[in-house]
């Protein structure tokens, strides 16, 4: 279809009609079910749907008429009072666009002047009046002096910017007010674009109003973004405080078994959608400690996520360094699954203040602990949607820059740049066909992930003894001593422990 001016301005009508279907109007001809057709009833069922008139009646004298059978004709105007003679509207969520109606004058007659003043109102439900309606604030008018129209005329009055679209009811209010001359008006056919919101079967008062500042189908009060039609929900691991992640870096070996070569605190943040959909991960990372002689680095997979569904990675810090390759989305090249390298070395995150290591042996200097927040953004391709549960947050330590030397939480599975030959190998008792990885032949592992914040051991110290019910966890796989790093008696050893001041 070749595009020209007519053929884009009836899709623009196409689209403005979508866009206001809703429309809410009173023309007059209906009655209440079993009663017959008449003035009276008439306007009892436009009543009945929450219409209100004042000094306004029904008619059918045809010389008043001008749709149908039935129009609207006002008392003579006495006054420029707009509270004397109107015709006011239900409740209305009111949308964008023109309130529109017939009118027409029963007598043209010199020295008079006629008015048609539009007003609105909020909901105010502190009113006291048993209608709730705020202070009517006028928006518009036309006057008529000194000739008057005695054929029908549509006019037309834009809907005032501040309530159009604002999601909140208002009632319209026409009134009809003049000086002079005993001429009336005829009217029909008002139609004002929104949504009819009165509840018949409540005095007429409004529905219930659930403000949804960005129309994404949230609430604003569950609505955690309630300006942002992208995102709604924060769900935050660990749910409340933050998670503590400790490696051990002489995997395949146990070492000294301390468990502070890298100390951090995490917390990470799946940012979903209306519809649940993960749009974004925040992770912030706090380096505690390094309690190691080795440059090592960090990063994560994110378990069976393809880098295709990752548009973009912010906050890591990699320094360039030679064994980080990383693709313009930043996940890192040549991994089936999304891994996130987000620091080359850890000494670069928190430098030594001196000493060795960083925040392990009470004699050196403390350094302030430094938090890096990873942003993570998911594409939004209709047919890459990710759920909360689809996240399965695989952190791992690179150990002095060798690639291939992963360390990774017991049973997490390495990532496609591992070096597997290093399985089995020192005290590793790796068995992927049993599902076993990163354990010894006792099941201790060499790196754990707590959700909780806690301290770890000094430089040197064995966890085992720094924790004394941690043996009976990890070989127990889990079973027993779930709570094994709580502060409770018995379950710390403090002269075995850092304590951050
Ligand atoms: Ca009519
Ligand atoms: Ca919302
Ligand atoms: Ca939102
Ligand atoms: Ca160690």
């Amino acid at each position: 279809m070749k595009f020209n001016k007519t053929t884009l301005s009836f899709i623009f009508l196409i689209l403005s009609g979508i866009i206001n279907a809703q429309t809410v109007s009173v023309n007059c001809e209906v009655a209440p079910p079993y009663y017959p057709r008449s003035e009276g009833n008439n306007r009892l069922y436009d009543i009945s749907n929450c219409w209100a008139f004042g000094a306004v009646t029904y008619t059918r004298v045809s010389s008043q008429l001008i749709t149908g059978n039935f129009s609207m004709r006002s008392n003579t105007p006495t006054s420029l009072d707009p509270n004397a003679c109107w015709v006011k509207s239900p409740w209305i969520k009111p949308g964008t666009g023109n309130i529109t109606f017939k009118m027409k004058f029963e007598a043209t007659s010199a020295a008079t002047l006629r008015r048609i003043i539009l007003t609105y109102c909020s909901y105010d439900p502190a009113s006291l009046s048993s209608s709730k309606e705020g202070t009517h604030i006028r928006f518009d008018s036309i006057s008529y002096a000194p000739n008057l129209p005695t054929t029908a005329q549509t006019l037309s009055f834009a809907v005032p910017a501040a309530i159009a679209n604002s999601g909140l009811p208002y009632k319209i209010r026409i009134s009809f007010v003049g000086t002079g001359g005993t001429t009336r008006y005829n009217m029909d056919d008002l139609v004002i674009p929104g949504t009819h919101w009165s509840d018949p079967s409540n005095n007429c008062l409004p529905l219930p109003v659930i403000q949804d500042a960005d129309s994404d189908g949230v609430a604003d009060a569950d609505d955690a973004y309630p300006n942002d039609a992208t995102r709604a929900y924060n769900n935050y691991y660990p749910a409340a405080g933050k998670g503590t992640l400790m490696f051990e870096d002489l995997w395949p070996t146990t070492g000294d078994y301390d468990f502070n070569d890298y100390v951090a605190s995490y917390r990470y943040n799946l940012v979903t959608n209306a519809t649940n959909r993960v749009v974004e991960m925040k992770l912030a990372l706090t380096t505690r400690a390094i309690g190691a002689s080795l440059k090592n680095g960090f990063g994560f997979q994110l378990n069976n996520i393809e880098p295709i569904y990752v548009s973009s990675v912010t906050g890591t810090q990699t320094n360039n360094a030679s064994w980080v390759s990383t693709a313009s989305n930043g996940t890192e090249e040549g991994q089936d699954y999304a891994n996130i390298i987000v620091f080359d070395d850890a000494f670069k995150i928190l430098p030594s203040p001196g000493g060795s290591g960083v925040n392990v042996d009470p004699a050196n200097p403390y350094a302030t602990p430094v938090v890096q927040n990873i942003t993570i953004t998911f594409s939004t391709l209709s047919d890459l949607i990710l759920f909360k549960d689809d996240i399965i947050f695989n952190p791992y330590l690179i150990v002095n820059q060798e690639r291939g030397r992963e360390v990774h939480l017991p049973n997490f599975v390495p990532s496609k740049k591992a070096n597997v030959s290093l399985f089995g190998t020192g005290q590793d008792a790796t068995n992927p066909s049993a599902n076993k990885y990163y354990k010894t032949k006792n099941n201790l592992p060499w790196a754990l992930q707590v959700e909780a914040e806690i301290p770890y051991p000094k430089t040197k110290i064995d966890i085992l003894q720094a924790y004394p019910n941690f043996a009976s966890w990890a070989e127990s796989s889990g079973a027993s001593f779930t709570d094994w790093y709580q502060n409770l008696s018995g379950y710390r050893d403090n002269t075995k422990i850092y304590i951050e001041p």
